[in-house]
């Protein structure tokens, strides 16, 4: 997959603005006619990128999840017999039907992941066109994270209509077009995709692209410029880029290169080019440690959410450059994407940062009383979808393909999940065979997690202090250790994905007590203590970096407060703790 770029030869609009929005509880729009044109009449103003409910919280849409219309105009470029024109969305929340002048051209439900439409030939070209967009924030209940409905509250443990919006995971269901949409101009005869993989020493590049043609490839920065060609046969080219004196990418040392492939005709023309920037630097696992450049790494860093206020889950970008600073910051080296793909702007600046990134998948919770062939079959279209995304990118050292699945302790996550994780891990490797696979395990699935057995890394989520022996650290750091010793008999690495406790900002006591900020900061360092003096463990994120808003519900005080900063990023207590324990300061 080839993300939107502007140069000679490919040209990428960016169509965020103000657009119309029109709610649809009802979802009479398409019988109503409304991907004509959404009227006027009950329509709001809208940013895109930007999530509906706290932009129109005032309107009556905070809780809304349903159907909404999109609107907006576009110009499409005057028709050229070189060209091809494509729609790209970054990502639609959750589930996106698209038509232009009336006409639907596609529809996707890759959640959080990006899609693109070809409309070379539906587009009425060189002049304005009507974009309609239906979205909906409402998940299926067949796909690897299941959506809730009201039949199947009775079999849950826990009374889901106690929630608002109804939920099956502790972050809001922030509905819209959340990231930004690209009208792409690309040549026809183009570059289709390209694989860099990477050593400590060189770049290895499978291009593909048409036949007859050859690929041109450049890598240059530091002081190097390396330049290599390849033909084109039955659809790829393959060449490796080995500069002489080759500077790796670390967390200390985020050195970039800049990788440009071309495709040149047999006149030697150029007809394409990409590029993106791009670090040098070997990730793998041998016996319980994981090594960077052939180095232990010891994971310091963060769960996140992509969630700020006002923008709900769209791109943000003042407050992702905040972000990444607040990230140096702390000394943090590491964050996993909780719990779904992140806007591709966010890798840019890991790559940039030299912050290593677990990539995770959106499938939270997964329950296996509901499983079945078409759950797996759209889970691993997420798995392909994602790795097709960020397989070229340098932070990110390994995919996670779920977070916490058989989380009621259902009895069928013990009978049913192990041919799934067999079936999803071997799926993942196929298509990166070079980052270790994990998933993140909860204590109700027990130290002896099916999943654990196809797993390159034992990852965890533990709350002994918090959800369990609330305000008892010694027992905390007693069970934790426990945990370690049990799963060390696993010979692989630990790591602890998730650890953390709620602190409301400006509440403390000089004894030990929940949501207070001294106990958020004293668990943290209690957990610290433990991870890093067990030989097999490789790391932890505290949850989380930052508030973060939820469901409506009685165990909520509006936000998830399990952040060292804030939701509008003023350090806590624990911000200072972390940054302490990791930097020495
Ligand atoms: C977890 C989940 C995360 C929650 C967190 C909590 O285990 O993975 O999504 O937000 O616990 O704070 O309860």
């Amino acid at each position: 997959m080839i993300r939107p770029q502007t140069n000679a030869w490919r040209q990428a609009t960016d169509l965020s603005g103000i657009w119309r929005i029109r709610f649809d509880p009802a979802e009479v729009g398409e019988t109503d006619g409304w991907h004509h044109g959404i009227g006027d009449n009950d329509t709001h103003l809208i940013a895109v990128p930007g999530s509906w409910n706290e932009q129109l919280s005032e309107a009556g849409f905070m809780n809304y999840v349903g159907a909404a219309w999109f609107e907006t105009r576009i110009m499409v470029p005057p028709a050229d017999n070189d060209g091809r024109i494509e729609l790209r969305f970054a990502s639609v929340d959750y589930h996106a039907r698209i038509w232009l002048d009336g006409e639907l051209i596609g529809e996707s439900g890759a959640a959080m992941l990006p899609f693109t439409l070809d409309i070379t030939d539906a587009a009425q070209r060189g002049g304005g066109a009507r974009l309609v967009v239906r979205v909906t924030n409402i998940l299926p209940a067949d796909g690897p994270t299941q959506g809730i409905t009201k039949a199947t509250y009775a079999e849950e443990r826990r009374q889901r209509d106690e929630y608002l919006p109804a939920v099956r995971f502790d972050f809001f269901p922030f509905g819209g077009i959340n990231r930004p949409v690209h009208l792409v101009r690309r040549p026809r005869v183009a570059i289709q995709s390209y694989r860099a993989i990477t050593t400590r020493r060189d770049v290895a590049l499978v291009v593909e692209a048409p036949d007859d043609h050859t690929v041109l490839a450049r890598l240059s920065g530091h002081g190097a410029a390396v330049e290599g060609r390849a033909n084109v046969t039955a659809g790829r080219a393959t060449l490796v880029l080995a500069p002489a004196e080759a500077r790796c990418w670390s967390p200390d040392d985020p050195a970039l290169y800049d990788l440009t492939i071309a495709l040149i005709d047999q006149s030697g023309a150029t007809l394409d080019q990409v590029s993106q920037r791009l670090g040098l630097r070997d990730v793998c696992v041998t016996g319980d440690q994981l090594l960077l450049n052939g180095a232990p790494l010891v994971l310091k860093g963060f769960g996140k959410h992509e969630d700020s206020p006002i923008h709900g889950r769209g791109l943000n970008l003042p407050q992702l450059i905040k972000d990444f600073a607040l990230l140096k910051w702390t000394g943090a080296n590491s964050v996993r994407t909780a719990h779904y793909p992140y806007a591709e702007e966010f890798y840019d600046m890991a790559d940039e940062a030299g912050i290593l990134v677990i990539d995770e998948i959106f499938s939270v919770n997964l329950d296996f009383r509901r499983v079945n062939a078409t759950v797996l079959a759209h889970h691993k279209a997420a798995v392909e979808q994602l790795i097709a995304r960020d397989r070229n990118r340098t932070c990110v050292i390994a995919w996670s393909l779920a977070n916490e699945p058989g989380y009621l302790a259902e009895p069928e996550y013990r009978t049913h999940s192990p041919d799934y994780w067999r079936d999803l891990f071997a799926h993942a490797r196929r298509l990166d065979p070079t980052r270790p696979v994990t998933h993140a395990n909860v204590a109700y699935a027990g130290n002896d997690d099916p999943a654990f057995s196809e797993a390159d890394i034992i990852t965890i989520n533990r709350y002994h202090g918090w959800y369990s022996d609330p305000a008892q650290l010694d027992r905390a750091h007693a069970a934790l250790v426990a945990d370690f010793d049990q799963l060390a008999a696993h010979g692989k690495p630990i790591f602890v994905a998730e650890f953390g406790a709620d602190a409301l900002a400006g509440e403390h006591a000089t004894h030990d007590q929940l949501f207070t900020e001294e106990y958020q900061a004293r668990f943290i360092e209690t957990y610290w203590r433990a991870i890093t003096k067990h030989p097999s463990v490789i790391g932890g994120h505290v949850w989380n970096f930052a508030d973060f808003r939820t469901a409506q519900h009685g165990r909520r005080v509006v936000h998830n407060l399990k952040g060292v900063f804030t939701r509008t990023r003023e350090p806590k207590m624990a911000a200072w703790t972390v940054k302490r324990l990791w930097t020495g300061q």
